[in-house]
C-alpha cells in the first residue's frame, strides 16, 4: 500500500470507516458493454437509388375502373391530363411481387389523435403513419435502408432533380412538373415559395416537425426561379445535409392556395386562427400523397381515399396507389401490436418490448394472419437534461437549481453511474433483445465507433462520490440530498405516457435515483403534451425515444446538437435568443460542422467519431437501453421489401412505400368503408360517380 493511502487506512479506522469510502473513487469509465448477438431476420436487397423509380413519361396511363366512370361521367379530367408530364414511375424489378393489382385496405392502428390537418403551423395527425401517407415532401430516404453505401443519397420525390453549384454556395432544384393537389389545384413554387418565407422563416408559424431556417443551415436563404425551379444559398459549401432535411418531416409544403388566406399575413386573423383553420372534422384536406382524409369518427376511426391525382405510377402505366383506402383506427399503440398479430389491424412497429413475447408466439402459430421480423438494433432510449442555465422554459428558483446542477459534469455523472441499464432493460423484456446503452450513435449506424464511446458503469458508490463533488449530500439525513438552502433536491422527469416502455423505464430511473438520495418526480403527459413540454423547455429532465439522427445520423445531424436557437430540445435559447452552450456542447456543434463542411468521407467519419466521444464522456444524456423492432404486416399484402427495418432512415410506414403494396385480388377481403367513392372538395363529403 502506498504511503498516503496507509495514512488515510490508519485515520479511517480510528474513525471507523471502511478505508476504502474514504479512499473510494468514481469508478473509471469504461468501453460499452458488448451487446447481445441478435440477428436481424432478412436482409435488405440492396439496389442503386436508379433502380427504385425515375420520372419519364409513358405511352397510356390506367386507373381503377370504378375511378374512369367519374372520367366517363364528366366528373374527372382522363388519367392523363391528372398525371404529371413525367411522373414518378417506379421500377417493376424494384417490387418484389410485381406491379400490384387494384383494391383493398390497409388497416393501421395507432395511438395518436388527429388535432387538425395544420401541419405548417405544428398539427399532429396522430403519427402512425397519418401524416406520412398525406404530407409528401421534396426528398424522401424511408426507403434509403435498401440503398447501396456508396449510392447513399436522399430519393428525389416532389424535387425530382437538383444540382450544386461549381463552389457547392447553392443548390438549384427542380420540381416534378404538373403535379396537382388532390383538388387538382398545380403544385409548383408557388406551394414552395409559401412554406419557405411564410412557415419556416416566419417565427410565429412552426410547422409540426420545427423545420427553422438553422434546419437548413444558419443564413441559408432561398430564391425562386420558375414555377418549377428554386435555388437555396449557403453560408458553407456543399452542405449535403440539407438534402436529408429536404426529407419527411422538414421540406414538405403544404398546399398554399387553401393555407395561405388563412395565414395573418395574407388576410387570416392571427396565428391561432391559423392554426386552427382546418379543424380535424373538416375533410379533404388537399394532399400530395396517395390518400385523402374523407372520414374521421373522434377515438374510433380516420378513413382515407385514394387521391385521383396522385403523380405516381407503375411501368405498366397503372395510376398509383393500388390500395383504394387506408385506415388509421384510434386506439393505442400497445393496441396497434395486439390488432396486427390478432389480424383485426395490418400493420405494426413492433417497438415495446414488454409486448415481444406474446407477439413473437402469436406470429409463430401456423394460422398466424401476420408474418413478424424483427430488424436491427435501431429503438433507443436516452434521458436528456435541460442544459440551458438562462432561463429558456421560465424556471422557478427550484427548476433553475435543478437547470444548474444539470450543466455540471459532477451532477450528471452521478445520474448515469446510478442507472443499472441490465436492469433496465430485463424489467422490459428477458434475452437477447436490450443492450447496455451509452448514449448518442446507436450502433446501428454505420458512423458508430465503440472507441469513441465511453460508458460510465453502474455503481451507486459512484454515484454518490458524484453528487458529493457537486456539492449534494443528505445534509437532513432523511435519505435524499439537499441544495444549499436546505431543501431536498426534487427532479421532475417528464416522460411519453402513450408507451409503456416509456413509463417503465422512467420508473425504473426514480427507484435507481432514490438508492442514491435523489427525489425524482414523474411527470407523464400524452403525446402532444409531452411533444409542447419537451420543447418548450418546460422540464428538468426527459426520457425520450431517439428520433432518427441518433440511428442513421444524416437523417436530422443538425439535431444531434443544438446548432441553431430551437433545434434540441434538451437546450434550446432563451426568450432573448441566448443559447448559453456549455464548452463541450459547442465541441459537439463544431463537429457537425465539420461533418457537413465536407463531401470526404473520412474527414465525416473522424467528425462522427469526434461528436460520440465528447457526448459520451461529457453525458450529455444518459444512454439507457437499445433493442431491435419487429415489423409486423398481414400476410395478404404484397410488395413488402425484404429486411425493412422498423425505424432507420424513417419509419417502415415510409420505409415499405405503401402506394406500390397490394393484395392480389384472391386474397382481398373487402373491408373499404368508401367504396366508389373519391375525395371531394376541402370541406366537403366526398363524390361518387353517379
Ligand atoms: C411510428 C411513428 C410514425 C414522434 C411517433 C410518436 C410521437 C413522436 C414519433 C412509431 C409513432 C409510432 O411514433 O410510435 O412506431 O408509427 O408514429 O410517425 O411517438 O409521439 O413525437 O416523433 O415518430
Amino acid at each position: 500500500m502506498t504511503k498516503p493511502f496507509r495514512r488515510a487506512a490508519l485515520a479511517a479506522l480510528l474513525l471507523g470507516v471502511s478505508a476504502v469510502a474514504v479512499q473510494a473513487e468514481m469508478m473509471a469509465p469504461t468501453a460499452p458493454p458488448e451487446a447481445p448477438k441478435f440477428d436481424a431476420q432478412g436482409e435488405p436487397i440492396y439496389v442503386n437509388r436508379a433502380d427504385i423509380y425515375e420520372f419519364k413519361a409513358l405511352p397510356a396511363y390506367s386507373e381503377p375502373a370504378w375511378v374512369k366512370a367519374f372520367v366517363d361521367a364528366g366528373k374527372l379530367p382522363p388519367v392523363a391530363e391528372r398525371l404529371p408530364k413525367e411522373p414518378l414511375v417506379y421500377k417493376t424489378a424494384n417490387m418484389p411481387d410485381g406491379n400490384g393489382v387494384y383494391g383493398d385496405v390497409m388497416r393501421h392502428v395507432i395511438g395518436g389523435r388527429p388535432e387538425g390537418w395544420n401541419f405548417w403551423a405544428g398539427q399532429s395527425y396522430g403519427w402512425g403513419g397519418i401524416d406520412i401517407g398525406l404530407v409528401e415532401c421534396l426528398t424522401r430516404t424511408g426507403p434509403l435502408f435498401q440503398v447501396n453505401a456508396a449510392d447513399l443519397q436522399p430519393l428525389p420525390n416532389l424535387a425530382r432533380s437538383w444540382e450544386w453549384a461549381a463552389d457547392g454556395k447553392s443548390l438549384t432544384v427542380h420540381l416534378i412538373e404538373g403535379a396537382k393537389w388532390s383538388d387538382g389545384d398545380p403544385f409548383d413554387t408557388e406551394d414552395i415559395d409559401f412554406y419557405w418565407n411564410d412557415i419556416v422563416m416566419d417565427p410565429d408559424a412552426t410547422p409540426l416537425m420545427g423545420a427553422s431556417q438553422e434546419t437548413y443551415g444558419a443564413g441559408t436563404t432561398l430564391d425562386i426561379i420558375d414555377a418549377y425551379t428554386f435555388k437555396m444559398n449557403f453560408q458553407t459549401a456543399f452542405p449535403e445535409s440539407v438534402l436529408y432535411a429536404m426529407a419527411y418531416g422538414n421540406f414538405c409544403p403544404g398546399p398554399a392556395h387553401v393555407l395561405k388566406p388563412a395565414h395573418p399575413k395574407y388576410g387570416g386573423k392571427d396565428y391561432q386562427s391559423f392554426h386552427d383553420a382546418f379543424p380535424a372534422d373538416m375533410m379533404n384536406f388537399p394532399t400530395m400523397g396517395a390518400w385523402a382524409v374523407v372520414e374521421h369518427r373522434p377515438d374510433d376511426i380516420v378513413v382515407t381515399r385514394r387521391n385521383a391525382y396522385y403523380w405516381k405510377v407503375d411501368e405498366a402505366g397503372q395510376q398509383l396507389p393500388y390500395l383504394d383506402e387506408v385506415h388509421f383506427r384510434l386506439s393505442t399503440w400497445g393496441d396497434r401490436d395486439v390488432q396486427a398479430v390478432a389480424g383485426t389491424g395490418d400493420f405494426s412497429n413492433l417497438e415495446q418490448p414488454e409486448n415481444f413475447v406474446e407477439s413473437l408466439k402469436k406470429a409463430a402459430e401456423e394460422a398466424s394472419p401476420a408474418r413478424l421480423a424483427f430488424g436491427p438494433r435501431s429503438i433507443g432510449y436516452q434521458l436528456f437534461f435541460n442544459l440551458s442555465g438562462n432561463g429558456w422554459g421560465e424556471p422557478d428558483a427550484r427548476g433553475q437549481a435543478v437547470r444548474e446542477l444539470n450543466r455540471s459534469l459532477d451532477f450528471r455523472k452521478a445520474v448515469t453511474y446510478a442507472i443499472d441499464r441490465q436492469r433496465i432493460g430485463d424489467s422490459l423484456v428477458k434475452g437477447p433483445f436490450t443492450s447496455q446503452y451509452a448514449g448518442g450513435l446507436l450502433t446501428s449506424t454505420s458512423y458508430y465507433d465503440a472507441g469513441s464511446t465511453v460508458f460510465y458503469p453502474f455503481s451507486t458508490e459512484s454515484a454518490k462520490e458524484a453528487l458529493a463533488a457537486a456539492g449534494l449530500t443528505d445534509s437532513d439525513g432523511n435519505g435524499f440530498v439537499n441544495l444549499a438552502g436546505g431543501d431536498d433536491l426534487n427532479v421532475t422527469l417528464l416522460t411519453n405516457a402513450d408507451y409503456a416502455t416509456d413509463k417503465n423505464i422512467a420508473e425504473g430511473v426514480v427507484a435507481m435515483m432514490a438508492d442514491v438520495g435523489v427525489k425524482v418526480t414523474l411527470n407523464s403527459l400524452g403525446g402532444k403534451d409531452y411533444d409542447n413540454a419537451r420543447e418548450s423547455g418546460k422540464h428538468d429532465w426527459y426520457i425520450r425515444r431517439n428520433d432518427q439522427e441518433f440511428v442513421s445520423v444524416v437523417q436530422g445531424v443538425n439535431r444531434l446538437a443544438p446548432t441553431g436557437p430551437a433545434i434540441s430540445t434538451w437546450h434550446y435559447a432563451n426568450a432573448a435568443g441566448e443559447l448559453d452552450l456549455l464548452p463541450y456542447e459547442q465541441q459537439m456543434v463544431d463537429a457537425i460542422a465539420a461533418f457537413n463542411g465536407t463531401q470526404d468521407a473520412a474527414v465525416r467519419g473522424d467528425a462522427m467519431k469526434a461528436y460520440q466521444k465528447t457526448f459520451t464522456e461529457n453525458v450529455n444524456a444518459v444512454g439507457l437501453t437499445a433493442y431491435p423492432g419487429a415489423l409486423i404486416i398481414n400476410k395478404r399484402f404484397a410488395n413488402i421489401p425484404a429486411g425493412a427495418p422498423i425505424f432507420m432512415y424513417n419509419w417502415a410506414e415510409d420505409n415499405i412505400i405503401r402506394e406500390r403494396v397490394y393484395v392480389p385480388a384472391d386474397k382481398q377481403i373487402g373491408a373499404e368503408l368508401h367504396p366508389g367513392e373519391l375525395p371531394g372538395k376541402l370541406g366537403e363529403a366526398t363524390v361518387k360517380a353517379e
